[in-house]
């Protein structure tokens, strides 16, 4: 099974810690978004990261590898499946891939891929997302946990967790500008989630990367 993709994206870190909460071995292939590698292409025509190849069969979105990892190898309670929870899972894996990513992704694209890229950043962009379009998220996310739950959904880790923490990474290596004061919460969630060690190889990977830009 190989996932191909930086591991600075959020989808391909979404993609390989879900992978390793469900026990299965993975060989994660680093390619940059758009590459023409023959390989990448034909798992992602588009050149969307992740691309996915388990022998023969191969998708490129992660959101389809994730579902079909549930269905290859059911019974981990990843995606529960009571429809309540399985729906709510399914909703914060949403919210994570359209509402939370696009503000993250101005501020990382600004802040550490323009440096990786020797481009110039669009810091006013960064900004705009810094103060406007991320703090409902953040006040959203702390609401989900306020009543001391440990998990989004349920009461084990689910696609939910993984899915909404792996961007809070992102925001981490861009140094964001969030007064944590303000969601105490949330913060220690992400931070729960994210030292798993299903997401440990694939931060490994960023540490040499985002080192050389955030020193
Ligand atoms: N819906 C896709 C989104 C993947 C995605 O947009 N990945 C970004 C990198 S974080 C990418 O490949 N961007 C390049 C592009 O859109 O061409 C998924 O969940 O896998």
């Amino acid at each position: 099974m190989i996932i191909y993709g930086s591991s600075l994206s959020p989808f391909v870190r979404k993609t390989g810690a879900f992978a390793a909460e469900m026990g299965l071995d993975y060989e994660h292939k680093p390619v940059m978004p758009g590459a023409d590698d023959p390989e990448f292409r034909a798992c992602s025509p588009f050149g969307k990261i992740p691309g996915f190849r388990d022998g023969d069969y191969c998708l490129g979105d992660s959101s389809a590898i994730i579902h079909y990892l549930d269905t290859k190898h059911p019974g981990s309670g990843l995606i529960p499946a009571d429809p309540e929870s399985r729906g709510r899972a399914l909703w914060f894996e949403e919210v994570a891939d359209t509402v939370l990513v696009p503000p993250m992704g101005a501020i990382f694209w600004a802040r550490v891929v323009s440096k990786l890229m020797g481009t110039e950043g669009d810091e006013a962009a960064a900004v705009t997302a810094e103060t406007e379009t991320l703090p409902p998220v953040l006040a959203y996310l702390e609401s989900q946990l306020a009543d001391g739950r440990e998990w989004l959904v349920g009461a084990s880790i689910t696609l939910a967790d993984i899915a909404i923490a792996s961007p809070f990474k992102n925001l981490e290596y861009s140094r964001a500008n969030i007064d944590w004061a303000n969601y105490p919460r949330l913060k220690a969630f992400v931070d729960r989630v994210l030292a798993r060690d299903s997401f440990a190889p694939l931060l490994e990977a960023d540490a040499a990367m985002v080192g050389a830009v955030t020193g």
